[in-house]
């Protein structure tokens, strides 16, 4: 079913093209609607809080490129910067004082970063991660959560959320056992069942990482006590602690989720927001565990465009423009406003709805909830969530097309545009 009230035309040429050029005529699967229904949009240009398609038609964004346009799309000041650094080149392949530009900012934002490596992606910095986290305790057993999504690396395709969720794949073929045989799994929340692991898996089990407020089973935030209980655990158990902050990274707060929740992981990945829209991903921790990472030792890890000056210069410009005072108290106004809002439209139109929002990330869901892990999130109407989105987009509202994804705002995000927002939310859900 394509969109009916506004005109696709174009979009639709090109994604009928597309589908014969890349599979599934996408370069990610979550952008092909599949869960939602409908065809993609083709989007022609981005700038601030909006995007225009290819037949012209104008959205309200709400997924900022899953998280990087924190600053709004094509912000000026980053798009000046990159404008110079590119009279400079775009990759050196070798050092350059940028990354020790960035690498400082982020050491200095982030409680358990004492020393960084820039990667190229999310993927990346999550594979890195596990083989460090193995190399250093000399164990191969590691524990992740159901519906939690660590990028597309084989181990940690177990339950995977975000795009694995969402096209209902029990895991993925090409994937042998013998790489996810010491992946652990354990529901969200659920602090029994990881103890439960650590006594059948005693001396084991190199550590636990998961996505400490999770976006990739839609929004779903930790219970009290539950991080806390993990950094217990793993320490009773000389296991490490990784936050997997690709989405979180300076999108919750400044110094992300371990800053907001005040407990200190071992290790973090990064992501997003710290390439500004450019592929940079990242991860970092406790010197004396970063140090194993070569040349510094023995575990190997390497990349081409590791660092390089155009994608170091997106990042530092954007996280100059979020230590502005007052960014993350704004971005929590808008979005408490936004999300508490969808959810009073819904249950006045008559519809179980639960959600809400952690600073510039929010979430909802078509049931009474509350949603604490995966299986609550799967047990929602994700059907109505379809037709919803749907309803949405002809409304001129983008949201991300997957319940099990979160949405994100924007300091380029006004009080208007989310008094629209909501105005459209209201008109949809009272047809739904
Ligand atoms: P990338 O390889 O996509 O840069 O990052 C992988 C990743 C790792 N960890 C977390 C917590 C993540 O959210 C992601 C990627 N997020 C998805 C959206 N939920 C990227 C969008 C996509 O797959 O197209």
């Amino acid at each position: 079913m394509v969109n009916t009230t506004i005109k696709t035309t174009k979009s639709q040429e090109i994604f009928s093209a597309a589908q014969n050029l890349m599979p599934g005529g996408v370069n990610s699967p979550v952008r092909a609607f599949k869960s939602v229904g409908g065809q993609p949009i083709v989007f022609d240009r981005v700038k601030g809080a909006y995007i225009w398609d290819v037949d012209g038609n104008k959205y309200i964004d709400y997924v900022g490129t899953w998280g990087p346009a924190i600053c709004g799309h094509a912000n000026p000041e980053v798009i000046t910067a990159l404008h110079s650094a590119l009279e400079k080149g775009t990759s050196f392949g070798a050092p350059c004082a940028l990354e020790n530009v960035l690498a400082e900012m982020v050491i200095d934002a982030v409680p358990s970063i004492e020393m960084v490596r820039f990667v190229n992606s999310g993927t990346e910095a999550c594979m890195a991660v596990l083989r460090l986290m193995r190399a250093f305790t000399k164990r191969d057993k590691i524990i992740k959560f159901e519906g939690c999504y660590h990028g597309h690396a084989d181990m940690f395709l177990v339950k995977a959320g975000s795009g694995v969720a969402t096209l209902g794949l029990p895991d993925s073929p090409g994937v042998p056992k013998s790489v996810t045989g010491d992946t652990l799994t354990a529901p969200f929340n659920d602090l029994e069942a990881v103890k439960v692991l650590f006594e059948e898996n005693r001396g084991e089990i190199a550590g636990v990482i998961l996505e400490p407020v999770v976006g990739n089973s839609g929004f779903v935030p930790p219970d009290a006590g539950f991080l806390e209980g993990l950094r217990e655990i793993t320490t009773e158990h000389g296991a490490l602690l990784v936050f997997d902050e690709v989405m979180t990274g300076f999108r919750i707060s400044y110094g992300g989720a371990q800053e907001k929740f005040g407990v200190t992981p071992d290790l973090t990945t990064l992501g997003k927001i710290i390439g500004g829209g450019l592929p940079v991903g990242a991860y970092g921790g406790r010197r004396d565990i970063m140090s194993m990472v070569a040349p510094a030792g023995p575990m190997y890890q390497a990349g081409t465009l590791s660092g390089n000056p155009l994608a170091m210069t997106a990042g530092i410009k954007t996280l100059e423009l979020l230590q502005k005072p007052g960014t993350y108290d704004y971005l929590e106004k808008i979005t408490k406003k936004l999300a508490d809002g969808l959810v009073e439209v819904a249950r006045e139109t008559g519809h179980a709805t639960c959600g809400g929002n952690i600073s510039g990330m929010f979430g909802m869901f078509f049931t009474k909830g509350p949603v604490h892990n995966y299986e609550d999130a799967k047990a929602s109407d994700t059907a109505k969530f379809g037709r919803f989105h749907r309803g949405m987009l002809e409304h001129g509202i983008y949201l991300a097309p997957s319940q099990f994804e979160a949405g994100f705002t924007s300091i380029a995000h006004t009080q208007e545009d989310i008094e629209r927002t909501l105005q459209a939310a209201r008109e949809v859900m009272s047809g739904l």
